[in-house]
């Protein structure tokens, strides 16, 4: 069983690490940081992207395919759907969860400007929020502190802070954020520092019993047994500290393509 992940950084590995902890599995994991942000390009240039790179999943014997990141599952997962047969599993904000437990109150949802601004998401807060208010708040500048602190550990609660204060968070706090960008969720000691009384919500242990189900449904799988943890990058640079993490990252091989 190869199981594929797509994000443009480093945010999809907080979705492997859930999946991982409940499927024994080979992994395989494209890191698009050519492309990083995706937060910022169209829609058809996401539309593209994420098709040659579940096509390069594929060859690599994919069974099944993680979108692991949200701007690209709302701007692509239908698009991708119609074009390969695998099962894709897409990762969205958690809408319905949030309205479930705090419509009430109203919820904020912070994720990529793509991802606001999406339709898809605009239909999910229709489908299940329509009663709640429901705020949106878009930034590229997490999922860069993101990527600085996953790769290089540096302290960034100032600078999480600073952007907080940006979208006007501090003032009067959510009473629950919606992380709906799959980078999120490597800020949460920042982001509740900053916003102690705040419920976070993210998506990742939803996406691992999604996997699971789809796994029961899919042809038994012959002759690919193997347990490894494969690191596809696409931007041809990773400098010594950030070669070193690769490997405490939990992969066991990574290459440039
Ligand atoms: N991790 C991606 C997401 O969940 O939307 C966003 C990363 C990016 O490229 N902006």
């Amino acid at each position: 069983m190869r199981i594929g992940f797509i994000d443009s950084g480093v945010g999809g590995l907080s979705i492997l690490a859930a999946v991982r902890a409940k499927v024994p599995a080979s992994y395989i994991y494209v890191m698009d940081n050519f492309y990083l942000p995706y937060g910022e390009k169209s829609e058809s240039f996401i539309q593209s992207r994420l098709a040659q790179l579940s096509a390069l999943l594929l060859e690599k014997g994919a069974d099944l395919i993680v979108i692991a990141c949200n701007t690209a599952t709302t701007q692509a997962v239908a698009s991708l759907r119609t074009q390969f047969s695998v099962p894709f599993v897409g990762t969205v904000p958690a809408i319905k969860p949030a309205a479930a437990q705090f419509c009430q109150q109203g919820f904020t949802v912070l994720a990529t400007p793509a991802t606001c601004r999406s339709d898809y998401l605009k239909g999910l807060i229709a489908e299940f929020a329509s009663a709640c208010t429901v705020r949106t708040a878009g930034s590229s500048e997490l999922v860069r502190l993101a990527e600085q602190k996953v790769w290089y550990r540096q302290n960034i609660q100032v600078q999480v802070e600073a952007e907080l204060k940006a979208l006007d968070m501090l003032s009067v706090p959510p009473v629950a954020l919606v992380l709906g960008c799959t980078h999120f969720p490597f800020l949460a000691t920042e982001l509740s520092h900053c916003l102690p009384q705040t419920t976070l919500l993210d998506t990742a242990d939803a996406i691992a019993r999604r996997v699971i189900t789809l796994i029961g449904r899919l042809p038994a799988i012959s002759g690919q047994s193997d347990d490894y943890h494969h690191l596809y990058i696409s931007s041809g640079v990773l400098d010594a500290q950030q070669r070193q993490r690769v490997a405490e990252l939990g992969f066991d091989q990574y290459e440039y393509w």
